[in-house]
């Protein structure tokens, strides 16, 4: 089933200039990426997205770590992209992450770990319409479609 995912890198994949490096394996796999922007994401965003972890003890570091640098969020459209998306991203903590997912092959820590992505397809219509107008979503074919699915 075709489905969008809220995807984002984090403040440390911008900083670390490993955006291009990250986009390569979404775009490279055959997934779409069909709305993308650069954004400073102020503490309420940050709490609204965040929001299921406020009680959590980690929650301040959390919302100062979304909040210190811009992040690049993006929605990305693929056949099961929800779940796809998170095996290729990979477990919460990098340092339990396969080798091979972004996780696994780009950080070390769990406040760290450079990226976000939706965990079922009601969080993905939360986040998608908390980043995005619907407005900045692009409906678009690409010409070689039919190399990647049959
Ligand atoms: P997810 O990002 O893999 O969906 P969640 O459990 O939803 O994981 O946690 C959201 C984010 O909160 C994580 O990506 C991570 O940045 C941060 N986080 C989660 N657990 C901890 C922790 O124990 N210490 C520090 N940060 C944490």
């Amino acid at each position: 089933m075709m489905e969008k995912s809220f995807v984002m890198m984090k403040p440390d994949a911008v900083q670390r200039r490993i955006m291009g490096k990250i986009l390569t394996r979404f775009e490279e796999k055959g997934l779409q990426i069909v709305a993308a922007k650069l954004l400073k994401i102020d503490e309420d965003l940050a709490k609204e997205h965040y929001g299921e972890h406020s009680e959590k003890p980690f929650f301040n570091d959390l919302v100062s770590y979304i909040t210190s640098s811009p992040s690049f969020a993006m929605v990305i459209e693929g056949d099961d992209a929800i779940s796809l998306i998170r095996k290729i991203v990979g477990a919460t903590n990098p340092k339990e992450a396969d080798l091979g997912t972004i996780r696994g092959d780009f950080a070390m820590d769990m406040g760290r770990n450079i990226i976000h992505a939706s965990d079922s397809p009601a969080s993905a219509e939360r986040e998608i319409s908390l980043f995005f107008n619907e407005d900045e979503i692009c409906e678009y074919k690409i010409a070689d479609d039919s190399w990647i699915y049959e």
